[in-house]
């Protein structure tokens, strides 16, 4: 088993349909738990060097415009083996191949907007939660 936390982002189509708080309560009653929040707007430049892995990828401009079309919020959540339970929880890339039950079958829209991101590793989510927390606010998730 691995390190028990991870980084999620709730996206902003989420916030368009107004299932950004049901998406959270979902991971909860799965047995996450929060231990940091924040609702922001990404700028362009955020969003392009938060996706900067994908840069070569033909979606990564669209990827970018969608991350920046609304509100998103990032937390990090807490549970054992974290990164791995977070990954099966959100289900597919693609909602249509998304297992039942999971986010992205439940809430998504499309391959793009899909309703959340979950870091793929121990070491991205470290590097995700300095994203967009300070180390004050990951105090509480130690
Ligand atoms: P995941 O979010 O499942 O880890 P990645 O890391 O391959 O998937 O892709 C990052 C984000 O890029 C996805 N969450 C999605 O919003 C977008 N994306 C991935 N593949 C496509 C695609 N073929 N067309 C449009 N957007 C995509």
């Amino acid at each position: 088993m691995t390190g028990g936390i991870t980084l999620t982002i709730v996206k902003p189509d989420a916030f368009g349909t107004n299932k950004s708080g049901k998406i959270v309560a979902h991971l909860e009653s799965q047995g996450f738990r929060v231990r940091a929040a924040r609702v922001l707007h990404l700028t362009t430049a955020q969003a392009e060097e938060f996706y900067a892995v994908h840069r070569e990828r033909p979606f990564y401009k669209s990827l970018v415009t969608f991350m920046t079309s609304g509100p998103c919020m990032p937390l990090v959540l807490e549970k054992a083996d974290a990164v791995a339970a977070l990954r099966k929880a959100i289900g597919a890339t693609d909602p249509k191949e998304a297992e039942q039950g999971t986010v992205r079958a439940l809430f998504a829209e499309s391959k793009e907007r899909n309703a959340i991101h979950a870091s793929d590793s121990d070491e991205n989510a470290t590097r995700e939660s300095r994203f967009f927390f300070s180390e004050a606010e990951l105090l509480a998730a130690r």
